[in-house]
């Protein structure tokens, strides 16, 4: 079987590499996450990997849509609109559905599935990408939704298209009766999430089919997708280099300093290799131990920077206790690995029962590979996300 790439790394190596051809993938999406915008950059990415790309649009005007593609007037893409005929509006589409959304929604539907084959039977040159934006026109018609999928299927198959379904999370339970009844008609269960903390929203992938346990958190790119975390904290012990680091993670920062020392906020954001941040940095005197507090309550990890020739245990302690009650992820960075004094990562981790990774905070060595790391422990305590 053929795999298919779907536009984010960490995603494909989950599923072993990507979605079979001609299987179907529902992307449930939570409403943090803009769905229409997730289908563009897939579509985009998909198109860079040289597929057809039918998109059958029932939820907005197909300009819309076609705003966001690359390249809309090659012959490889083609709209189905399945939205002005329900305004009684001319379409920019190459395909357009006659009926009524407003009208007999099973007439609807099925004028819908006629199109979308023979739109997907048109595309020559196999190896196509079919987009339904959105399966809201089939809410609570979960029967009629398995027909539809089925009759498409055979010619997806034959055409190597993998169909992309978007459905909105309208209020379903985790576990409940209608997830259920999803995860039975596709191959494929991609749950989009957003949570929020401290007025900010996270965003993650939850593979629900097949069953890993996989958590990406991710942002939308035009071009595809990168892994982000809307914001992380790097605190620590005065002098033990917060600023470098967030310097030396981040393409774009500032630090307020004043003889040396950091007297406000270092900031900087990430965005290199898939991955994608917000640092912010707070001074390392106690007497700034507010900026701790009040940041603490919108961050969703934090690493903490020690000189590893001095790591200052006590501190260490301090802020793990805070860190802890603030229900945030953290690990260990020990500085200074560059210098022969330093005290390896091992030996800071067996002290201190924190996980510790060994940074040159000033050469940027090991810095990205930390921030992959804290990602990743983000989505691996994620019990504050269903608070
Ligand atoms: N050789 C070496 N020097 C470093 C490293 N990391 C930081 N430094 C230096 O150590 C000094 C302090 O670093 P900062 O990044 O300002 O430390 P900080 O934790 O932000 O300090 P405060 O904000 O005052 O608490 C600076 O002169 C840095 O250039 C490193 O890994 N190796
Ligand atoms: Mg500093």
């Amino acid at each position: 079987m053929t795999k298919i790439e779907l536009p984010l790394e960490r995603l494909n190596e989950a599923l072993d590499g990507g979605v079979e051809d001609g299987s179907n993938v529902l992307f449930l999406a939570d409403l943090a996450v803009d769905k229409s915008k997730f289908a563009s950059s897939l579509v985009n990415f998909r198109m860079e990997e040289e597929d057809n790309v039918v998109y059958l649009i029932n939820n907005k005007m197909p300009q819309y849509v076609q705003e966001r593609i690359g390249d809309t007037d090659k012959d490889n893409f083609a709209t189905i609109d399945g939205f002005s005929s329900t305004l009684g509006k001319e379409t920019t589409a190459e395909y357009k559905i006659e009926t009524d959304l407003k009208a007999e929604r099973s007439d609807y539907i099925q004028e819908s599935k006629e199109v979308a084959i023979e739109a997907m039977e048109d595309m020559e040159d196999f190896g196509s990408t079919f987009v339904l934006d959105s399966l809201d026109a089939f809410a609570g018609k979960w029967d009629e939704l398995r027909d539809f999928t089925q009759d498409i299927k055979p010619v997806a198959e034959s055409t190597n298209t993998v169909c992309y379904y978007l459905l909105p999370n309208l209020g379903f339970e985790d576990d409940g009766e209608e997830i259920e009844e999803l995860t039975e008609i596709f191959d494929y269960v991609i749950h989009l999430k957003g949570i929020e903390r401290g007025g900010i929203v996270l965003k993650f992938i939850e593979i629900r089919k097949p069953d890993v346990e996989t958590k990406v958190p991710f942002d939308i790119t035009p071009r595809g997708l990168v892994m982000y975390v809307p914001k992380m904290l790097v605190t620590g012990p005065y002098d033990a280099g917060k600023s470098t680091t967030v310097q030396n993670m981040s393409e774009e920062a500032v630090s307020v300093d004043r003889l040396g020392t950091t007297v406000a906020l270092d900031h900087g954001s990430v965005n290199k290799k898939g991955l994608k941040a917000e640092l912010f940095g707070t001074p390392g005197q106690k007497r700034f131990d507010w900026a701790l507090d009040f940041l603490g309550k919108s961050m969703f990890g934090c690493f903490i920077v020690v000189d590893a020739r001095d790591p200052n245990y006590e501190r260490v302690e301090q802020l793990e206790r805070d860190l802890t009650a603030e229900e945030l992820p953290f690990i260990i960075l020990a500085n200074f690995q560059n210098k022969d004094d330093a005290l390896s990562p091992e030996e800071i981790e067996e002290e201190t029962g924190i996980e510790t990774l060994g940074i040159d905070a000033k050469n940027g060595e090991n810095l990205d590979e930390s921030l992959e790391r804290l990602m990743d422990k983000i989505m691996e305590q994620h019990n504050w996300y269903y608070a």
